[in-house]
């Protein structure tokens, strides 16, 4: 094999400009070049040329099944790429925002991206049980909502990360680590060895981390988030990316109504009716309104 070679890997790991790249049996520490240096995602699969034995550069991402990522100002923060399943993680304490929550599974939408809501933290007994209470919209809708504890039980979880890649997103706090802690047991060692090798202060803070759960599986934790920028959508395609909103898209009076406070709009309406939840209604216009201000 010439040094020059290109090989094939898949990106376990982002630290800052920095990648752990899986290739066969061989971890390789790879950096990126150019423009090419902000647009790598834990997900990707990439080719990369050898620079040392354990060390390379990225030539090229190669197309991408999915992207998920958010909007820090004007800029897109990646959280990963070809992912099946987001995975948002809220529990009782610290308080979540439901704001985010909404934002998570629009985000994951416009990436037609499956998402599931996990309820972490359950052993907390009667506020588990309210916060349980408080997601019924969201099961209304059809969104999997799953009752779990790092600590205790997260067996209602498993079945929906079975043959997929599923990223674990949501506000610091909420267990996401742990939680990958508990699916695979001994990921904390992992991160220790990983992070003495990279995080040794040469390289900024780790935007993603993957690992594998079985064969067919791997796990995503990222980092926590207090919000959740949309930026990168526009707002001609938000309405579409509340699922309950698109039977009644197309039937306002106006073809371009933002379903704000429009005469005869169909949103508004459905809204009215009951057939479209209060909160969900003002989290579009909450999101519509940060997109064009
Ligand atoms: N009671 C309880 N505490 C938990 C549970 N899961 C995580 N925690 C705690 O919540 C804190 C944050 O957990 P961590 O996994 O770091 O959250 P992350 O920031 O979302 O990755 C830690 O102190 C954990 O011990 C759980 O199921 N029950
Ligand atoms: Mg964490
Ligand atoms: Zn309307």
């Amino acid at each position: 094999m010439s040094s020059t070679a290109r090989l094939e890997g898949l990106v376990t790991a982002s630290y800052g400009r920095h990648y752990q790249v899986e290739s066969g049996e061989l971890q390789i520490e790879c950096v990126a070049r150019g423009k090419q240096s902000e647009s790598v995602a834990c997900g990707d699969r990439v080719e990369f040329k050898l620079t040392s034995p354990d060390q390379g550069v990225v030539e090229r991402i190669l197309p991408r099944a999915s992207l998920l990522y958010r909007s820090v100002a004007h800029r897109s923060k990646l959280i990963a790429a070809n992912v099946d399943l987001a995975v948002i993680v809220i529990a009782p304490i610290p308080s979540y925002y439901d704001a985010l929550v909404n934002r998570c599974l629009i985000a994951a939408q416009a990436a037609n991206i499956e998402a599931v809501i996990c309820l972490n933290k359950s052993d907390l007994g009667e506020t588990a049980d309210a916060v349980f209470a408080q997601l019924a919209p969201y099961r209304n809708l059809g969104y999997a909502v799953v009752r779990v504890s790092a600590h205790h039980d997260i067996n209602a979880l498993r079945p929906h990360l079975e043959g997929k890649i599923s990223a674990f997103v949501g506000q610091s706090g909420m267990g996401k680590s742990s939680l990958i802690n508990a699916l695979i047991p001994g990921t904390a060692t992992a991160t220790a060895s990983i992070s003495t090798a990279l995080d040794s202060g040469k390289h900024t803070t780790t935007s993603a981390k993957m690992y594998r759960l079985d064969a067919s599986s791997r796990l995503i934790d990222s980092p926590g988030m207090q919000a959740f920028g949309l930026n990168h959508l526009s707002a001609g395609e938000l309405d579409h990316l509340f699922i309950e909103f698109r039977p009644h898209i197309g039937h306002c009076k106006f073809s371009n109504c933002r379903h704000i406070h429009e005469p005869d709009c169909a949103i508004l309406a459905a809204c009215q009716q009951g057939k479209i939840s209060a909160v969900r209604m003002s989290a579009y216009q909450e999101i519509l309104k940060s997109l064009t201000s």
